[in-house]
Protein backbone atom coordinates (compact mmCIF):
# COMPACT_ATOMS: atom_id res chain seq x y z
CA UNK A 1 0.00 0.00 0.00
CA UNK A 2 0.77 3.82 -0.28
CA UNK A 3 0.52 5.16 3.11
CA UNK A 4 0.08 9.40 2.79
CA UNK A 5 2.06 11.46 5.40
CA UNK A 6 1.72 15.33 5.90
CA UNK A 7 3.86 17.82 7.33
CA UNK A 8 3.96 21.31 8.91
CA UNK A 9 6.90 21.73 7.40
CA UNK A 10 9.41 21.17 4.76
CA UNK A 11 11.22 18.44 3.59
CA UNK A 12 14.49 19.70 4.91
CA UNK A 13 12.97 20.82 8.04
CA UNK A 14 12.94 18.68 11.02
CA UNK A 15 9.77 17.19 10.66
CA UNK A 16 10.86 16.15 6.85
CA UNK A 17 14.25 14.75 8.40
CA UNK A 18 11.96 12.34 10.94
CA UNK A 19 9.70 11.55 7.89
CA UNK A 20 11.79 10.56 5.60
CA UNK A 21 13.77 8.44 7.78
CA UNK A 22 10.99 7.04 8.86
CA UNK A 23 9.59 6.22 5.23
CA UNK A 24 13.10 4.93 4.50
CA UNK A 25 12.78 2.15 7.40
CA UNK A 26 9.25 1.34 6.35
CA UNK A 27 10.48 0.68 2.26
CA UNK A 28 13.32 -1.02 3.54
CA UNK A 29 11.33 -3.57 6.13
CA UNK A 30 8.20 -4.23 3.73
CA UNK A 31 6.05 -3.65 0.62
CA UNK A 32 4.41 -0.31 1.72
CA UNK A 33 5.42 3.09 0.25
CA UNK A 34 5.54 6.10 1.92
CA UNK A 35 4.52 9.51 -0.10
CA UNK A 36 5.65 12.84 2.17
CA UNK A 37 3.13 15.75 2.01
CA UNK A 38 5.36 18.47 2.90
CA UNK A 39 3.75 21.84 4.22
CA UNK A 40 2.08 24.08 1.63
CA UNK A 41 0.81 21.03 -0.37
CA UNK A 42 -2.58 20.16 1.61
CA UNK A 43 -3.17 23.53 3.77
CA UNK A 44 -2.60 24.36 7.54
CA UNK A 45 -1.74 21.85 10.29
CA UNK A 46 -5.44 22.14 11.05
CA UNK A 47 -6.50 20.78 7.76
CA UNK A 48 -4.19 17.81 7.44
CA UNK A 49 -5.09 17.21 11.02
CA UNK A 50 -9.02 16.78 9.84
CA UNK A 51 -7.79 15.01 6.67
CA UNK A 52 -5.80 12.26 8.92
CA UNK A 53 -9.64 12.30 11.20
CA UNK A 54 -11.13 11.20 8.07
CA UNK A 55 -8.48 9.14 6.84
CA UNK A 56 -7.87 10.93 3.49
CA UNK A 57 -4.39 10.72 4.92
CA UNK A 58 -3.01 7.95 6.99
CA UNK A 59 0.22 10.00 8.80
CA UNK A 60 0.71 13.13 9.81
CA UNK A 61 2.61 15.26 11.72
CA UNK A 62 0.18 17.69 14.34
CA UNK A 63 2.08 19.83 16.68
CA UNK A 64 0.52 20.44 20.07
CA UNK A 65 0.05 24.15 19.65
CA UNK A 66 -2.37 23.47 17.38
CA UNK A 67 -3.79 20.05 17.86
CA UNK A 68 -4.34 21.59 21.59
CA UNK A 69 -7.58 22.54 20.61
CA UNK A 70 -8.53 19.06 19.56
CA UNK A 71 -7.22 17.61 22.87
CA UNK A 72 -6.76 20.00 25.82
CA UNK A 73 -4.73 18.14 28.03
CA UNK A 74 -1.80 18.40 25.09
CA UNK A 75 -1.53 22.15 26.11
CA UNK A 76 0.82 20.76 28.39
CA UNK A 77 3.32 21.07 26.12
CA UNK A 78 2.71 24.36 25.79
CA UNK A 79 2.99 25.27 29.29
CA UNK A 80 6.19 27.40 29.94
CA UNK A 81 9.16 26.29 32.24
CA UNK A 82 7.84 22.80 32.70
CA UNK A 83 9.71 20.71 29.98
CA UNK A 84 13.32 19.88 30.80
CA UNK A 85 16.13 22.25 28.78
CA UNK A 86 18.80 19.00 28.63
CA UNK A 87 18.62 17.64 25.24
CA UNK A 88 19.56 14.15 26.90
CA UNK A 89 16.65 14.65 29.29
CA UNK A 90 14.21 15.72 27.26
CA UNK A 91 15.52 12.36 24.66
CA UNK A 92 14.83 10.00 27.83
CA UNK A 93 11.60 12.11 28.79
CA UNK A 94 9.69 11.84 25.48
CA UNK A 95 10.18 8.18 25.31
CA UNK A 96 9.42 7.09 28.57
CA UNK A 97 6.91 9.00 29.89
CA UNK A 98 3.42 7.04 30.89
CA UNK A 99 1.83 10.41 31.11
CA UNK A 100 2.40 10.69 27.29
CA UNK A 101 2.48 7.36 26.26
CA UNK A 102 -0.50 6.33 28.08
CA UNK A 103 -2.42 9.27 29.38
CA UNK A 104 -2.41 11.27 26.55
CA UNK A 105 -1.98 8.39 23.55
CA UNK A 106 -5.58 7.66 25.06
CA UNK A 107 -7.08 10.95 24.48
CA UNK A 108 -5.88 10.32 20.66
CA UNK A 109 -7.96 7.50 20.50
CA UNK A 110 -11.19 9.07 21.61
CA UNK A 111 -10.72 11.07 18.48
CA UNK A 112 -10.59 8.58 16.09
CA UNK A 113 -6.61 8.71 15.66
CA UNK A 114 -3.54 6.58 17.02
CA UNK A 115 -0.29 8.41 18.64
CA UNK A 116 2.96 7.25 16.66
CA UNK A 117 5.99 9.64 18.29
CA UNK A 118 6.21 12.39 20.46
CA UNK A 119 9.46 14.69 19.67
CA UNK A 120 11.15 17.54 20.56
CA UNK A 121 12.05 20.38 17.66
CA UNK A 122 14.40 22.47 19.92
CA UNK A 123 14.33 25.20 22.11
CA UNK A 124 11.80 28.15 21.47
CA UNK A 125 13.19 31.68 21.01
CA UNK A 126 11.32 34.60 20.97
CA UNK A 127 11.76 37.10 18.05
CA UNK A 128 10.95 40.91 17.87
CA UNK A 129 10.96 44.19 16.57
CA UNK A 130 12.44 45.77 19.66
CA UNK A 131 14.52 44.02 21.97
CA UNK A 132 13.04 41.66 25.19
CA UNK A 133 14.69 41.08 28.30
CA UNK A 134 11.60 41.16 30.79
CA UNK A 135 7.98 41.38 30.27
CA UNK A 136 7.70 44.98 30.19
CA UNK A 137 9.83 44.93 26.59
CA UNK A 138 6.60 42.83 25.34
CA UNK A 139 4.33 45.90 26.37
CA UNK A 140 1.92 46.66 23.25
CA UNK A 141 3.54 44.16 21.25
CA UNK A 142 1.50 41.61 19.19
CA UNK A 143 3.02 38.25 19.16
CA UNK A 144 2.16 35.61 16.92
CA UNK A 145 1.52 32.54 18.58
CA UNK A 146 0.55 28.87 17.39
CA UNK A 147 -3.69 28.83 17.60
CA UNK A 148 -4.09 26.88 20.90
CA UNK A 149 -5.36 28.75 24.10
CA UNK A 150 -2.51 28.09 26.61
CA UNK A 151 0.17 29.99 24.10
CA UNK A 152 -2.25 33.16 24.46
CA UNK A 153 -2.72 32.54 28.22
CA UNK A 154 1.37 32.19 28.48
CA UNK A 155 2.09 35.44 26.30
CA UNK A 156 -0.41 37.36 28.32
CA UNK A 157 1.25 36.52 31.14
CA UNK A 158 4.71 37.13 29.80
CA UNK A 159 2.86 40.92 28.76
CA UNK A 160 2.37 40.43 25.31
CA UNK A 161 -0.17 40.99 22.85
CA UNK A 162 -1.23 37.59 22.08
CA UNK A 163 -2.18 37.11 18.71
CA UNK A 164 -3.07 33.31 17.14
CA UNK A 165 -2.27 32.72 13.46
CA UNK A 166 -1.87 29.74 11.52
CA UNK A 167 1.86 29.51 10.16
CA UNK A 168 0.78 30.59 6.71
CA UNK A 169 0.73 34.01 7.77
CA UNK A 170 3.22 34.28 10.05
CA UNK A 171 6.06 35.76 7.81
CA UNK A 172 3.54 38.21 5.93
CA UNK A 173 2.09 39.58 9.57
CA UNK A 174 5.48 40.45 10.62
CA UNK A 175 6.78 42.09 6.67
CA UNK A 176 4.02 44.25 7.79
CA UNK A 177 4.14 44.71 10.94
CA UNK A 178 0.46 43.63 11.82
CA UNK A 179 2.41 41.43 14.60
CA UNK A 180 6.11 42.58 15.73
CA UNK A 181 6.89 38.96 17.35
CA UNK A 182 6.78 35.49 17.73
CA UNK A 183 8.43 31.92 18.52
CA UNK A 184 10.20 28.85 17.04
CA UNK A 185 12.84 26.89 17.11
CA UNK A 186 15.95 28.66 16.05
CA UNK A 187 16.24 26.05 12.88
CA UNK A 188 12.72 27.31 11.71
CA UNK A 189 13.97 31.48 12.13
CA UNK A 190 16.43 30.42 9.65
CA UNK A 191 14.98 27.90 6.96
CA UNK A 192 11.83 30.00 6.78
CA UNK A 193 13.97 33.38 7.00
CA UNK A 194 11.82 35.17 9.73
CA UNK A 195 15.32 36.78 10.77
CA UNK A 196 14.62 39.29 7.43
CA UNK A 197 11.52 40.74 8.92
CA UNK A 198 12.37 40.88 12.98
CA UNK A 199 15.34 42.22 14.28
CA UNK A 200 15.99 40.44 17.98
CA UNK A 201 15.92 36.84 19.21
CA UNK A 202 16.16 36.22 22.30
CA UNK A 203 16.55 32.94 24.75
CA UNK A 204 14.72 33.05 27.69
CA UNK A 205 14.39 28.67 27.91
CA UNK A 206 10.66 28.78 28.73
CA UNK A 207 10.47 25.90 26.21
CA UNK A 208 10.91 23.14 23.74
CA UNK A 209 9.15 22.78 20.34
CA UNK A 210 7.12 19.60 20.57
CA UNK A 211 5.32 17.54 17.59
CA UNK A 212 3.28 14.22 17.51
CA UNK A 213 3.08 12.00 14.09
CA UNK A 214 -0.16 10.53 14.54
CA UNK A 215 -2.45 7.87 12.38
CA UNK A 216 -5.77 7.45 11.58
CA UNK A 217 -7.08 5.33 13.88
CA UNK A 218 -9.41 2.98 11.88
CA UNK A 219 -6.33 2.04 9.58
CA UNK A 220 -4.38 1.79 12.64
CA UNK A 221 -6.33 -0.70 13.73
CA UNK A 222 -6.96 -2.47 10.58
CA UNK A 223 -3.23 -2.74 9.99
CA UNK A 224 -1.60 -6.43 10.52
CA UNK A 225 0.40 -6.87 13.69
CA UNK A 226 3.32 -7.19 11.72
CA UNK A 227 2.70 -3.77 9.87
CA UNK A 228 1.97 -2.36 13.63
CA UNK A 229 5.29 -3.44 14.61
CA UNK A 230 6.47 -2.20 11.62
CA UNK A 231 5.47 1.22 12.44
CA UNK A 232 6.44 1.55 15.91
CA UNK A 233 9.92 0.31 14.85
CA UNK A 234 9.99 3.03 11.99
CA UNK A 235 9.09 5.79 14.61
CA UNK A 236 11.62 4.25 17.09
CA UNK A 237 14.56 4.56 13.88
CA UNK A 238 13.34 8.22 13.41
CA UNK A 239 13.25 8.79 16.82
CA UNK A 240 17.01 8.28 17.42
CA UNK A 241 17.57 9.93 14.10
CA UNK A 242 16.23 12.97 15.17
CA UNK A 243 17.56 13.53 18.22
CA UNK A 244 21.08 12.95 16.97
CA UNK A 245 20.48 15.01 13.99
CA UNK A 246 19.33 17.86 16.47
CA UNK A 247 22.75 18.35 18.31
CA UNK A 248 24.05 21.53 17.41
CA UNK A 249 21.61 22.30 15.17
CA UNK A 250 20.48 25.46 17.15
CA UNK A 251 23.64 26.69 17.22
CA UNK A 252 24.50 25.78 13.17
CA UNK A 253 21.21 28.21 12.40
CA UNK A 254 22.37 30.62 14.35
CA UNK A 255 25.78 31.18 13.06
CA UNK A 256 23.63 30.98 9.93
CA UNK A 257 21.08 34.12 10.82
CA UNK A 258 24.31 35.74 11.92
CA UNK A 259 26.03 35.33 8.34
CA UNK A 260 23.32 36.69 6.73
CA UNK A 261 22.32 39.29 8.89
CA UNK A 262 25.21 40.37 11.32
CA UNK A 263 22.92 43.24 12.73
CA UNK A 264 20.45 40.57 14.16
CA UNK A 265 20.99 40.54 17.90
CA UNK A 266 21.25 37.35 19.74
CA UNK A 267 20.51 37.67 23.59
CA UNK A 268 20.64 34.95 26.34
CA UNK A 269 18.66 35.74 29.30
CA UNK A 270 20.05 35.20 32.70
CA UNK A 271 18.57 33.76 35.49
CA UNK A 272 17.75 37.15 37.17
CA UNK A 273 16.12 38.15 33.69
CA UNK A 274 13.79 34.70 33.44
CA UNK A 275 12.92 35.15 37.07
CA UNK A 276 9.69 37.43 36.11
CA UNK A 277 8.86 34.90 33.07
CA UNK A 278 9.13 31.72 35.54
CA UNK A 279 7.13 33.56 37.66
CA UNK A 280 4.10 34.53 35.12
CA UNK A 281 4.60 30.46 34.29
CA UNK A 282 2.78 29.82 37.73
CA UNK A 283 -0.05 31.58 36.73
CA UNK A 284 -0.21 30.24 33.09
CA UNK A 285 0.17 26.70 34.86
CA UNK A 286 -2.85 27.44 37.39
CA UNK A 287 -4.70 28.28 34.15
CA UNK A 288 -4.63 25.02 32.60
CA UNK A 289 -5.34 23.40 35.68
CA UNK A 290 -8.59 25.24 36.01
CA UNK A 291 -9.55 26.08 32.72
CA UNK A 292 -9.17 23.02 30.92
CA UNK A 293 -10.13 21.29 33.87
CA UNK A 294 -10.36 17.66 33.30
CA UNK A 295 -7.36 15.38 33.16
CA UNK A 296 -5.86 18.31 33.26
CA UNK A 297 -3.78 18.55 36.92
CA UNK A 298 -3.28 15.02 36.91
CA UNK A 299 -1.11 15.38 33.08
CA UNK A 300 0.54 18.13 34.49
CA UNK A 301 1.20 16.37 37.94
CA UNK A 302 2.22 12.76 35.92
CA UNK A 303 4.25 15.16 33.33
CA UNK A 304 6.66 16.77 36.56
CA UNK A 305 6.57 13.20 38.06
CA UNK A 306 8.11 11.64 34.51
CA UNK A 307 10.73 14.47 33.95
CA UNK A 308 11.68 13.87 37.42
CA UNK A 309 12.37 10.24 36.53
CA UNK A 310 13.93 11.07 33.53
CA UNK A 311 16.75 13.29 34.77
CA UNK A 312 17.54 11.13 37.36
CA UNK A 313 17.95 8.04 35.15
CA UNK A 314 20.45 10.54 33.10
CA UNK A 315 22.59 11.70 35.64
CA UNK A 316 22.65 8.00 36.50
O1 LIG B 1 5.11 28.14 14.16
C1 LIG B 1 4.54 27.29 13.49
O2 LIG B 1 3.35 27.36 13.22
C2 LIG B 1 5.37 26.14 12.94
N1 LIG B 1 6.60 25.95 13.66
C3 LIG B 1 7.30 24.85 13.52
C4 LIG B 1 8.65 24.71 14.12
N2 LIG B 1 6.83 23.81 12.85
C5 LIG B 1 5.51 23.79 12.25
C6 LIG B 1 4.61 24.88 12.78
O3 LIG B 1 3.53 25.08 11.92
Amino acid sequence: DTWKYSLEEAIDEVQGVYATQFKEYVEANSDHTVEIFPYGTLGESDDTTELTQMGALQFSTASPGFMGKVIPELQVFLLPYVLPEDHAVLADFYKTSDTINEMLAAKYDGVGLHLVDMYPEGEVVMTTQEPVTSPADLDGVKFRVMTTPMLVETYRAFGATPTPLPWGEVYGALQTNIIQGQENPMFFVESTKMYEVTEHITYAGHNNFTTAVITNKTFYDGLSEEDQALVGEAADAAYAHIIEYQQGLTQRAEEKILEAKPEMTVTVLTDEQRAPFREAAEQVKQKFVEEVGGDAKAVLEGFQADIEESRERVAG
